[in-house]
């Protein structure tokens, strides 16, 4: 199916320059755009061209390449940012950029024929539903024993997640990267990161009485009277946008089931932080659509890259090769790690160190799902946003979010998405017959993240008298463990590069992403993902630049 075989797109009711300007999120040429151009040609403009030079490559426009990026532009270097998704900017044929979580649609997966939704069955029914092919906005990439979740398009990961902000504790964070200074990190570079962010807390007396947050209160609930410590988590949802959401005036998103396609208000991704005032410094662009296939050494220094551009059904209509002085991988942990393993087999990067590929791991990642009795209504109106978790860490070694089920009605479910110290990690190489890179990860190491959740909802059942759902992820399974949504790994700091993410083996490459943790980052991931990478871009341009 072509773009212009997609309904109405490029004739909405809101302007290009509306929705640009909504955004705080501007790119040189394409704000000048006075109405809706379809976003293929629109960022075309901007893309850019086979034999350009460039002083700073950031492959990727998720939270690592995003600080890269404003960091860098703001020390006076042009960027250039390739991005293998789309630019989202254009209304489909309801009026909205994203679908929502119930009714999803051809921007909802990446070059996929039929759904793949986390959530794969509602009551016991599978709900996946095929689909026109399309460079829609979550990628499910299967690997052998697991589905990686990841966003795809201009602002990477914060396009799809749920927005939780997580600091994590300090003795956690020095167990996974021990060779970081933590005082710099909890001194400065946390704090850095969650104000770039725009990280906030629900407002704790709201929360009392909010109809969108009964699940959570019933969760606290559950988890207290089991002896769980119940925590509020950070979000960087616009939570006085929430409030005024549920007072019914302003534009439902969180509390219209938008989440995991994208959110059309509410949210803060990246657009409207980092990569808003990485374009107001006027020296980033940003070429979506756009995949880079390959970096190698240029003979007159530098780095060649490969990039193939591609059209909305995946086909490449250009290969461009541009130079780059400096390369940043920042494809997210999953990306940046299969170019790196076939850059090293294929004789592109040969130096890169025998670390590359390997300390993968899916941040333990398992969900579950609770019946509760009839007097336990967890509510029909949810908001997408999780606010909450059950910290057993320490204890049982998992920290369980309270997660909304927003189908609309009733369905006496609680629902969790644990993060486990899950100890195993998979390694990616590259398999020269398939022409792909291979994941050593088995369903079955998933086995010591369900013992850890375990830890606290088999003894919420036995004191409740309740029963997991099997009626949520098909088979009757109790557990969804073949699924992660935080990727980490492959590129570890301080193995397969140095301990600011400068690649071993060559002078001007560097990994600023969630590729550098290994593994586990012991909460949701991307407030660390931000701030390593403000650490670690801090210290090139200081020592590097
Ligand atoms: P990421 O944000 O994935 O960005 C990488 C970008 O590179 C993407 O836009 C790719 O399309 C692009 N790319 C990949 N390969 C290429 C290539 N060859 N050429 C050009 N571009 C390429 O990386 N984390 C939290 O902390 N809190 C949450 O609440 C949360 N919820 C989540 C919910 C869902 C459904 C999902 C999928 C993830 C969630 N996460 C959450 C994880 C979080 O989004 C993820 O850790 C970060 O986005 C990873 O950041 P990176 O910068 O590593």
């Amino acid at each position: 199916m072509s773009e212009k075989a997609l309904p109405g797109r490029g004739s909405h009711g809101i302007s290009r320059r509306g929705f640009l300007g909504a955004t705080g999120f501007t790119l040189g040429a394409v704000v000048l755009a006075p109405r809706i151009t379809p976003a293929r040609a629109a960022v075309g403009s901007a893309a850019i061209g086979d034999g350009a030079h460039v002083p700073a490559l950031v492959i990727g426009t998720g939270y690592g390449g995003s600080v890269a990026a404003l960091r860098l532009a703001q020390a006076g270097v042009d960027v250039q940012m390739v991005e293998m998704g789309m630019s989202w900017d254009t209304p489909g044929s309801d009026g909205k950029i994203f679908p929502k979580v119930t009714s999803p649609d051809y921007r909802s997966f990446w070059l996929r024929t039929r759904t793949k939704a986390p959530l794969s069955n509602f009551l016991g029914f599978p709900i996946d539903k095929d689909v026109p092919k399309y460079t829609g906005i979550l990628d499910a990439e299967d690997f052998a024993g697991i589905t990686v979740y990841q966003g795809r398009g201009v602002g990477g990961g914060s396009l799809v997640n749920g927005g939780m902000a997580v600091t994590p504790k300090r003795a956690n964070f020095q167990a996974v990267l021990p060779s970081v200074d933590a005082d710099e990190m909890y001194g400065t570079y946390y704090p850095r990161a969650n104000a770039g962010l725009g990280v906030g807390m629900i407002d704790p007396v709201w929360f009392e009485t909010a109809d969108c947050y009964q699940f959570s209160r019933v969760g606290r609930k559950h988890a207290q009277r089991s002896g769980f410590a119940w925590t509020f988590v950070p979000d960087v949802y616009d939570w006085d946008y929430m409030k005024r959401e549920a007072a019914g005036t302003a534009t439902k998103s969180a509390l219209d089931g938008e989440i995991l396609y994208g959110n059309n208000h509410g949210k803060k991704s990246l657009l409207q932080t980092y990569l808003a005032r990485a374009a107001a410094t006027g020296k980033v662009t940003i070429s979506a659509l756009h995949k880079v296939t390959s970096v190698s050494p240029a003979a007159g220094g530098g780095y060649t890259v490969t990039i193939e551009q591609i059209n909305t059904t995946g086909d490449t209509v250009a290969t461009k090769n541009v130079t780059a002085d400096r390369v940043f991988f920042a494809a997210g942990s999953v990306g940046t790690s299969k170019l790196l393993v076939k850059l090293k087999a294929t004789g592109a990067l040969p130096n890169l160190n025998s670390e590359v590929g390997k300390g993968w791991g899916e941040n333990g990642n398992v969900m579950c799902g609770r019946a509760n009795h009839m007097w336990d209504p967890t509510g029909k109106l949810q908001s997408t946003i999780p606010c909450s978790g059950i910290d057993n860490w320490d204890a049982g070694g998992a920290f369980a979010e309270v997660a909304p089920l927003p189908t609309g009605i009733e369905t006496y479910a609680s629902f969790y998405l644990s993060i486990t110290k899950n100890p195993n990690r998979a390694e990616f190489t590259w398999n020269a017959s398939t022409g792909r890179a291979d994941l050593s990860w088995q369903t079955a190491w998933k086995q010591p993240s369900i013992t850890m959740a375990k830890t606290i909802f088999d003894k919420i059942n036995a004191k409740e008298g309740t029963i997991y759902r099997t009626d949520l992820f098909g088979g009757n399974r109790i557990w969804h463990d073949t699924l992660t949504y935080h990727p980490l790994g492959g590129a570890v700091l301080n193995k397969a590069t140095d301990n600011y993410g400068r690649l071993h083996g060559y002078t001007g490459l560097y990994v600023i992403d969630g590729a550098l943790i290994p593994g586990n980052a012991s909460v949701n991931p991307f407030v660390t993902i931000t701030a390593l990478a403000e650490r670690n871009i801090e210290k090139i341009i200081a020592t590097d630049l």
